[in-house]
């Protein structure tokens, strides 16, 4: 087969049919014009804010306008970015202090140029920085509040990850791609991040954002598990991860926090983050063995323990790319995290793992809605079903990220194209069936 009828087989798989939904849902327009969202979070009152990757900040007022002028412009802070193509790097994440309302804080996470202290042949510099949100109108972020708190030099364009929760504990979490290219096989000084615990590529990062630490901006809880022991980093929370997009702790139940992260050519994987966990990569793609020389080809013996002799965990759902065969459980080829509905306007979803896939394929809009039952059977994996949306009709964009309000009803952040593109970014609040 050469590569071009390869292609068309690919395309013609990806374009297949899923399995037919049982649950369905609706999308309201909340926004549009917007070229790649990633990030819808609202303020107490209800105005809305949504991250637009290439570097902006929007308002959405309670009425649903959106001013002309954005909240916060940070193009000039930026690392250079590929707009109108395909690029992981830019604004990536916003998350309000759990203190908001006395405070103000927000924190932000974008790429920013390769500081000087940097390998010269890295590619840029991933920033977390508080800003303020000035209570005074006009509401908009004041740029001059910046406070860098934390800088991880990212050697490749790829895999940065920054996406953030504050816990119940009211720590910040903060999710760190393994550093890009592919199969974790980064530059100097070696490869291997996920695994590395001398770096904080590949990582979940726990940090105290509210008092400054022995030389940084930031201290570090007591209780992280490399605090003492010198085994790693001070910062790490949990390990062995690969890129996570979409990071949150599920505001009922136990408050488990929710990573998905994205695979690399065979599966896709959700993982319930526990303090010190290590989740596998790049000894493990999901459930099954790694190997950055044959990355199509899983090695038969499954590894189970880490460098220390921890265990590897597996994630709570997996599935698998869409391949030339039909198969009704290969939802997508990169996974979006979302989060736990705990809204009232879907009795149904309640309780659920509300997520989504970018897209079945790389070159067509068919992202995915998706949502996972928790298994009655303790250790059993989550049961994942596709999720039908109804209106609008047609609905083809591919699917950046997932948001939720203050009521815990839950929004779709899409992009009609798979570049950086003017115009084709829309956020949606995701509703019943009319
Ligand atoms: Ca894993």
């Amino acid at each position: 087969m050469n590569s071009l009828s390869t292609v068309c087989a690919a395309m013609i798989a990806g374009a297949t049919l899923l399995p037919a939904a049982e649950l369905k849902i609706a999308l309201k327009p909340v926004a549009e014009g917007l070229t790649q969202p990633l990030t819808y979070t609202q303020l107490p009152g209800g105005t809305g804010l949504v991250v637009d990757q290439p570097g902006y900040v929007w308002r959405i007022d309670p009425d649903g306008t959106r001013p002309t002028e954005p909240i916060l412009n940070l193009t000039d802070r930026l690392s250079p970015i590929n707009h109108g193509a395909f690029d992981e790097r830019g604004v990536l994440d916003l998350a309000l202090h759990p203190d908001f309302e006395s405070n103000r804080r927000v924190y932000i996470t974008y790429t920013a140029p390769r500081r000087a202290s940097a390998p010269e042949d890295w590619d840029c510099t991933l920033r977390l920085s508080e800003f303020r949100l000035p209570a005074r109108q006009p509401l908009v972020i004041d740029p001059t509040s910046e406070r860098i708190l934390l800088e991880i030099d990212q050697p490749f364009s790829n895999h940065n990850s920054g996406r953030m929760a504050f816990g119940p504990d009211g720590l910040l979490h903060l999710s760190v791609g393994d550093g890009g290219n592919a199969n974790d096989q980064g530059k100097r000084p070696e490869s291997g991040n996920g695994q590395n615990l001398r770096t904080l590529l590949g990582k979940i990062v726990r940090i105290d954002v509210n008092k400054p630490g022995a030389g940084t901006a930031y201290s570090i809880p007591a209780d992280n598990p490399f605090v003492t022991g010198g085994a790693g980093l001070p910062e790490i929370y949990a390990y062995g991860l690969r890129n996570v997009w979409g990071l949150s702790f599920d505001r009922g139940g136990t408050h488990e926090l929710f990573a998905a992260d994205v695979g690399q050519n065979l599966l896709e994987e959700v993982d319930i983050i526990t303090k010190g966990g290590n989740y596998g990569w790049s000894l493990k793609e999901a459930s099954v063995a790694f190997d950055a020389k044959t990355p199509n080809k899983p090695p038969g013996t499954v590894p189970t323990t880490g460098a220390r002799g921890e265990s590897l965990i597996d994630p709570i759902l997996q599935y698998r790319h869409p391949g030339a065969k039909k198969d009704p459980e290969a939802f997508g080829i990169s996974i979006t995290g979302g989060y736990v509905y705990r809204g009232k306007a879907l009795p149904e979803l309640i309780g659920q793992y509300i997520f989504g896939d970018w897209s079945r394929n790389w070159g067509m809009p068919l992202g995915v809605v998706l949502a996972a039952q928790r298994p009655t059977e303790t250790g059993a994996r989550w049961t994942v079903t596709p999720v039908q949306v109804e209106q609008p009709q047609n609905f083809g964009a591919y699917i950046t990220g997932f948001g939720q309000d203050r009521d815990g009803e839950l929004y779709v952040l899409t992009n009609a194209s798979n570049g950086l593109t003017p115009g084709k970014g829309r956020v949606w609040k995701i509703i019943p069936v009319q």
